[in-house]
């Protein structure tokens, strides 16, 4: 596979996804621009004093900062370095289960499979097989029954669907619906550690840096029901060498699954707890 055609392809779609989902409608009020804005600039002007930032470093952030556009990569550069701390700010009134970022790479509306199936893969989709069950509840007790679990997940090779060339649409993209026990049974395949786009913006961001590209290996899970918040986590796997050192600061111990082995492959049970809204 051409990872450089990727990796471009990879931020170009996800600015592209966006602006069709996201973009429109969130007005901000003129107090908080203000606000946010000026404290936001003091902060940078008290770095550039406080280090004696030269022009040669301004000039290079300027070049950066017009190369994060060009390569579109504004989506993978907020929500690899600030979404965390949004995520965070945004559910810490949270009883039930704990969430963490959305990332740039989801897409609505991903075929629906009904409270049991396999999410659409190829015929030999590598991975190791993983079948996980579990059930979403609200923080009452009760069981959800037709809560929505929307997942979705990197290829063996670190691809997502839509936003890499050469994969079926939905490819590793599915929609379960709980039974009337708030129960769902999926099944997959374990993705692999995934790098982000290196050859971009953000790439060179961390090459500059002296930092490295990873994040756990990770399936991406977005939990609704009516009446209840909208739940967007992340499940990772025991022993990844990155789950100290996502890139993204999207690990927290609590998203960490505990698979078994389980025939040719694994099981794992985990489900969700919703606060009411
Ligand atoms: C990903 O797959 C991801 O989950 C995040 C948060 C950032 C970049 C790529
Ligand atoms: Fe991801």
């Amino acid at each position: 596979m051409n990872q450089t055609a990727t990796a471009a392809a990879s931020g170009a779609s996800a600015t592209e996804r966006f602006k069709t989902d996201k973009s429109v409608g969130s007005l901000v009020p003129k107090e908080r621009v203000d606000l946010l804005v000026r404290e936001v600039l003091d902060a940078v002007h008290s770095t550039i004093r406080k280090h004696k930032v030269s022009y040669d470093e301004y000039n290079a952030l300027k070049a950066w900062l017009i190369k994060v556009s060009d390569d579109g990569e504004w989506p993978l550069f907020l929500d690899v370095w600030v979404e965390h701390v949004v995520e965070e700010v945004a559910t810490e009134h949270r009883d039930g289960s704990k969430g963490t970022i959305e990332g740039p790479y989801y897409v609505p509306d991903a075929p629906d499979q009904g409270s049991r199936g396999t999410v659409p893969m190829r015929d030999n989709e590598s991975g190791t097989p993983l079948t996980w069950t579990g059930r979403v509840t609200s923080t009452t007790g009760a069981p959800l029954a037709g809560a929505k679990v929307e997942v979705w997940h990197a290829d063996d090779d670190g691809f997502y669907s839509q936003f890499a060339p050469g994969l079926p649409e939905w490819n590793l993209r599915a929609v379960f619906t709980t039974d009337d026990q708030g129960a769902f049974e999926i099944h997959t395949v374990r993705p692999a550690p995934y790098q982000i786009p290196t050859e971009g913006a953000c790439g060179r961001l961390i090459d500059a840096a002296g930092w490295h590209a990873w994040r756990p290996a990770h399936i991406h899970v977005k939990v609704s029901a009516p009446g209840h918040e909208q739940l967007t986590a992340q499940l990772y796997f025991p022993g990844d060498e990155h789950n100290d050192d996502d890139i993204a600061s999207a690990v927290k111990p609590e998203l960490i699954l505990g698979p078994k082995p389980a025939g040719t492959g694994e099981s794992v049970d985990y489900g969700f707890v919703l606060d009411p809204v």
